[in-house]
């Protein structure tokens, strides 16, 4: 009886939700399933692997930055939607990934239950933290926490929620999730507050959030805001309170860059003049909807880039996993080819040696007395063949066993992902098996059939590519940069550091909380 992986269920799933969200990308489920077959078929992934694991599939927007800067506040405003406890406590002193849900109303379900509706970009997060946390002896659902929001505004992203960095135990756990949602993350909005310019979080803040990720190659994914700009309206020095700001940031290398001044209309203190109001609620209006842009976009960045990531794991297949398969078989056949013409010299040799010296040749013309001895009748003669096919046999095989690792660990130390070496070994193991043929040059589970099967994808995700292209460009569509933004995605995703290096993380080896769960 064929029973359904649990992993292809997964994907079904997956592919059923993006209907709802995205067409063109549940289209692109179907062909990374194709990748999987393919992936399966050289032996490069056991039956529970998926490519699709390895892409996070929903844009994820990070609020980190200063305790009380109004995180939380944002978060309310933005979704139109009383989620997130709000105060000057830390009443919520936890990561909260939040996600869309059909449901009608919010709930909350500790970090272990990350892989409810709709599962699947969160296994990474609560992986991740788990990671982070062990060491420490704790449990993840003191960190993390998920939530589902009805509000339409989430549909098709993942926001996180952040404790400010201002809880001293838990500090350094605090910090290292951070650093792995910063990784994760399309987006991070760093919060500051107006009303603290220099206090020991703002150090922190700036220590953590601004010196370590203005060098990263992604750095054009913050967004700094100062937030609660609207303390500064009685004094109405918003622009002297705007600039000490940047000096701060700048002190800690941040000279060019997204920063924006909002305030939350909720929240604010009421102005006295009503000038003063128009200035700030201008200001405000410009500076959010600048914000609220870029969340919107990446949203389009991430379909270009699950589109690039196909075709990037295509060529990946195509050019690294098979090609490296055939560097294998062919390595392997010249080390087994050498070392047994090397011994087959060498028994020759010693056994013409021997003859000489133990006086068996007369002239040109040998007599083994032990020869008579293994053809007097059959028995011996059979006996004799068994044994020597024994040895031979088993010698061949010893040595490709060795001819095997040997040009496995070498071809391994060039592949730079440890995530990936398990695969690998796999894919060796399987092409090198005892009845594989060392003539035989192409890899096991590798042909012209699957070799067309690749070409298709890689064709494929460019027809996708255009479908997204008029999709996002359609006259009557919203949002004509699209296709700009689509060719950074592409470059970004040229780049060798480039974040999704990260994605790697989907360990093949590890039980798949998921999966388990099913
Ligand atoms: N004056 C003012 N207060 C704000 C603003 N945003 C948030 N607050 C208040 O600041 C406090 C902390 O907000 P919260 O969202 O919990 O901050 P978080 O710790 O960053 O999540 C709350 O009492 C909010 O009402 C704002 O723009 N202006
Ligand atoms: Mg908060």
């Amino acid at each position: 009886m064929f029973k359904e992986s649990k992993i292809s269920q997964r994907l079904q799933k997956l592919e059923k939700h993006l209907k709802q969200e995205n067409p063109i990308l549940s289209e692109v489920v179907l062909n990374f399933r194709e990748l999987d077959r393919i992936s399966r078929r050289i032996g490069f992934f056991h039956r529970e692997e998926s490519h699709a694991t390895r892409t996070p599939w929903w844009p994820l927007i990070s609020i980190l930055g200063i305790y009380s800067a109004g995180k939380s506040s944002f978060i309310n405003n933005f979704l139109q939607y009383n989620l997130q406890a709000v105060g000057i406590q830390a009443v919520d002193d936890k990561f909260s990934v939040i996600c869309f849900t059909r449901d009608k109303k919010e709930r909350v379900l500790p970090g272990l239950a990350l892989d409810a509706d709709p599962r699947f970009p969160l296994y990474k997060i609560s992986q991740a933290i788990e990671e982070v946390a062990k060491g420490q002896g704790s449990h993840i659902d003191a960190y993390l926490q998920l939530k589902t929001c009805p509000s339409e505004i989430l549909r098709g992203k993942i926001l996180i929620d952040s404790p400010g960095f201002d809880a001293d135990d838990q500090r350094t756990s605090t910090l290292r999730i951070t650093d792995h949602i910063i990784n994760l993350s399309d987006l991070v909005l760093v919060f500051f507050d107006a009303r603290h310019p220099e206090t020991g979080s703002m150090r922190d803040t700036l220590q953590h959030l601004v010196k370590a990720t203005v060098n990263r190659r992604d750095s054009n994914k913050f967004l700094y805001i100062l937030n609660q700009i609207d303390v500064t309206a009685n004094e109405d020095n918003l622009e002297e309170v705007f600039a000490a700001w940047q000096r701060a940031l700048a002190q800690y290398g941040l000279t060019a860059g997204s920063s924006y001044a909002i305030y939350n209309e909720d929240a604010a203190i009421p102005f006295d003049n009503e000038d003063v109001r128009a200035r700030y609620e201008s200001k405000r209006q410009a500076d959010s909807s600048a914000i609220y842009g870029r969340i919107e976009q990446v949203g389009v960045e991430r379909a270009y880039r699950i589109i690039g990531m196909l075709e990037q794991t295509a060529n990946m297949l195509k050019q690294e996993v098979v090609s490296r398969l055939e560097r294998f078989k062919e390595g392997m056949r010249r080390k087994v080819l050498r070392l047994e013409g090397a011994l087959l010299a060498a028994l020759f040799l010693a056994f013409v040696g021997l003859t000489i010296w133990g006086g068996y040749w007369e002239g040109l013309s040998l007599s083994l007395p032990f020869l008579d001895l293994v053809m007097s009748n059959h028995y011996t003669f059979y006996g004799t063949l068994a044994i020597l096919l024994a040895v031979v046999g088993y010698v061949h095989f010893s040595i490709r066993r060795w001819a095997a690792k040997k040009v496995s660990a070498k071809l391994l130390a060039e592949v730079t992902d440890p995530d990936l070496h398990p695969n690998y070994k796999r894919a060796f193991r399987k092409s090198s098996r005892w009845w594989r043929s060392l003539f035989w040059p192409n890899p096991a589970g590798w042909g012209k059939r699957t070799a067309t099967r690749l070409e298709k994808v890689l064709d494929d995700s460019n027809a996708y590519i255009q479908k997204l292209n008029d999709e996002f460009t359609n006259p009557s569509g919203r949002d004509k940069v699209a296709p700009e933004i689509g060719r950074q995605a592409q470059q970004d995703l040229q780049r060798p550091d480039f974040p999704q290096a990260e994605s790697g993380n989907a360990l093949p080896d590890n039980p798949d909380p998921l999966i388990s769960k099913n």
